[in-house]
């Protein structure tokens, strides 16, 4: 029955977002004045498995159409990023990519790039700011992975889960909004409870610590699932259980969200119960956009992926021989 919700959300979807359906790569690898398109480029940093997807799909597809690329790692620091930002005006590149670490505080440094008539694309993660201020978003629904998520669980647990949460970057969007959308599937379950919330910061050596203190909290006694924002805290999570003498996916059941290369690992393992998918190869989108602003086209001003949930059975929710296949285990290098 979610499968077919999941079909029916993607094709209305597509409906909504008709630039979507023709994006397919390729296009001119230059800008119309013939020469290389300038784009400065601010990543968060490089926390996760998906982080460094995201990167590599960002620098190949420049390198493919010939893009002169300034690419910021911003080390995980918001000033830095904002700091870029204000280097990328100064340098006068032709289009900006934000995947912004934060939510809040882009008005001011939007403002700048628009007054300097450098469009800027957000990517990955959304912002807070209003909407003219940029170009569009390009990323992913992560209310909608929370709800996935919760979706997923009420259903394999009857409704009866003790969940300890490990939360991502704090003020971050997927953080925020995938524990608003996993709050929000279980509320209707007086039998799913979050007893434990803290964050981890996306990082497997913090989702780690993270676990192996709570196996020592007597709170955790009664927990009975684990929820991770992402791969990496649930990989690290699954290093302190398995120290702890515990069996990861079966003691305790681990719902996630990516689809890394090696949560797609674990979940063939079954170590971890349930993916739910984020592409990170936003690459090819970024570029097909930046290149349609430049030559004045419109495009979506909201641009939102089509993903998926894995677990090992398959049936509503997905199938293991999606999860061979899941978008971010053909990149390699992370
Ligand atoms: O889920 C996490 C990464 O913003 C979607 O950031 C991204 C998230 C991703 O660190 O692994």
């Amino acid at each position: 029955m979610k499968y077919r919700l999941c079909t029916i959300l993607a094709a209305a979807m597509l409906a909504a977002v008709p630039f979507l359906a023709n994006c397919g790569g390729g296009g001119p690898e230059t800008k119309p004045s013939g020469k290389p398109m300038v784009v400065g480029f601010a990543q968060t940093g490089s926390e996760s498995g998906w982080r460094n997807a995201n990167t590599i799909s960002v620098k190949d597809e420049a390198k493919k159409r010939n893009v002169d690329l300034k690419f910021v790692d911003a080390n995980s620091k918001v000033d830095n990023q904002r700091k870029a930002l204000a280097d990328f005006i100064a340098q006068r590149v032709d289009v900006i990519m934000l995947e912004p670490l934060e939510v809040d505080g882009w008005d001011s440094i939007l403002k700048d790039a628009q007054a300097a008539k450098i469009p800027v694309i957000i990517g990955d993660r959304n912002v807070s700011a209003p909407k003219d201020l940029y170009a569009c978003f390009i990323g992913s629904d992560f209310v909608d992975e929370g709800m996935k998520a919760g979706e997923w669980l009420a259903k394999k647990t009857d409704g009866k889960a003790m969940i300890a949460e490990m939360q991502g970057e704090v003020g971050s969007a997927p953080a925020r909004d995938r524990k608003a959308g996993f709050e929000k599937a279980i509320a209707k379950f007086p039998g799913m409870k979050i007893v434990m919330s803290q964050t981890a910061s996306f990082r497997r050596a913090d989702g780690q610590a993270l676990m192996a203190t709570w196996l020592q909290d007597p709170k955790f006694k009664d927990i009975t699932v684990l929820y991770a924002h992402n791969d990496d805290m649930a990989l690290g999570a699954i290093s302190a259980i398995e120290a702890a003498g515990k069996r990861p996916g079966k003691d305790l059941m681990i719902v996630s969200v990516d689809g890394t290369k090696d949560g797609v690992q674990a979940l063939r393992d079954g170590k971890i119960n349930c993916v739910v998918e984020c592409n990170p190869l936003l690459g090819p989108q970024l570029f097909d956009n930046a290149e349609k602003i430049l030559k004045g086209e419109t495009v979506a001003h909201e641009q939102k992926s089509i993903e998926a949930v894995y677990d090992q059975e398959g049936l509503d929710y997905g199938r293991p021989d999606k999860a061979v296949n899941i978008t971010t285990s053909k990149v390699s290098g992370f």
